[in-house]
């Protein structure tokens, strides 16, 4: 374990690859201020590090895979929650964090994104939600809101954009939580709870990209930002997911949207081979005692 009680340090450190530093990230990005929450809720949640599991995919945001001092993957784009989901199944005691942009998760990424959902994979999804595709030049996302200027929309977009709340709570998701880099203290109170939660828990994270989303709208810097985010933002515990939708300019709805329990993934399969087998079925041996036979011939 790590030692993170010496107050000479900042707590959030023994969690960073410092080694890494200087992080990519642009001056106001709000990425790395979401790795401070995530810190403060790995130590507030006091949870095993060496059973944790952070997984990414490509991006801006994905590039927090490799400033983590933890066992962290960085994949393929839009591939993080099947490559999470395959950790999960073969080790099913890790607790596996899938940390990515909003682009990667519901774009390229978005069948593996509602089929977790539906599943019900025991995954905890952080995604960090700056609109547009960042790390390419930004462009035009699933998520952008419409009106917004972006590198493929210079006159505006037009395409409604997607709900994430609202998409994955109708797709199945157990916890579906929504806060600005703003909102830092409950952002790492989310993710505590999320680890508490068993099945597939969902937090939107609304940042900015100062430098490409920010910029083309006219909406100054990363400070600017913070201040917009403390105006428009409301807090909504309990809100209906299909009232939660953004603007270019309006209110950012924010809160615990959703927090139900239903099986798991593993659970229901389980339960299945238990019903359909009876003792036939063997339960999968902890992959670190390798007693596991081979039946394959
Ligand atoms: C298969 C594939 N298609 C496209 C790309 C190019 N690409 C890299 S990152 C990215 C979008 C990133 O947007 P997002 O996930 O929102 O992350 P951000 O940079 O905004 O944090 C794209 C399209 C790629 N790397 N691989
Ligand atoms: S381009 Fe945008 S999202 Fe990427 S590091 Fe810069 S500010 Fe952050
Ligand atoms: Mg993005």
């Amino acid at each position: 374990m790590l030692n993170v009680v010496d107050d000479t340090v900042n707590p959030v450190e023994p969690f960073l690859r410092t080694d890494r530093m200087p992080h990519i990230w642009c001056p106001g990005c709000g990425i790395g201020t979401t790795v401070n929450s995530f810190a403060r809720a790995l130590i507030d949640s006091k949870i095993d590090l060496e059973s944790l599991a952070l997984v990414s995919g490509i991006g801006c945001t994905g590039r927090v895979a490799g400033y983590v001092k933890l066992d962290s993957f960085h994949t393929t784009h839009g591939r993080a929650i099947p490559f999470a989901t395959g950790l999960k199944l073969a080790n099913p005691k890790l607790n596996v964090v899938v940390y990515s942009g909003d682009g990667d998760l519901s774009a390229i990424g978005g069948n593996h994104l509602i089929h977790a959902a539906r599943r019900n994979i025991d995954l905890k999804v952080i995604c960090v939600n700056n609109l547009i595709y960042a790390m390419t030049g930004g462009q035009t996302a699933p998520t952008t809101p419409g009106h917004a200027t972006t590198s493929t929309n210079p006159y505006g977009t037009f395409e409604p954009a997607f709900n994430l709340p609202h998409l994955v709570e109708a797709a199945g998701a157990v916890y579906v939580a929504r806060w600005t880099t703003f909102h830092v203290r409950q952002l790492a109170r989310s993710i505590s709870e999320a680890f508490q939660k068993k099945g597939f828990s969902f937090i939107e994270v609304i940042s900015p990209c100062p430098t490409l989303y920010q910029r083309r709208n006219k909406m100054g810097d990363g400070l600017d930002t913070m201040k917009y985010y403390k105006e428009k933002s409301k807090v909504k515990n309990g809100a209906p997911t299909s009232e939660v939708g953004l603007t270019l300019n309006g209110e950012i709805a924010v809160g615990k949207f959703v927090d139900r329990d239903r099986p798991d993934y593993q659970s229901m399969m389980r339960a299945q081979y238990v019903e359909s087998l009876g003792d036939l079925y063997v339960e999968m041996t902890d992959p670190e005692e390798p007693e596991m036979e081979c039946v394959c011939g």
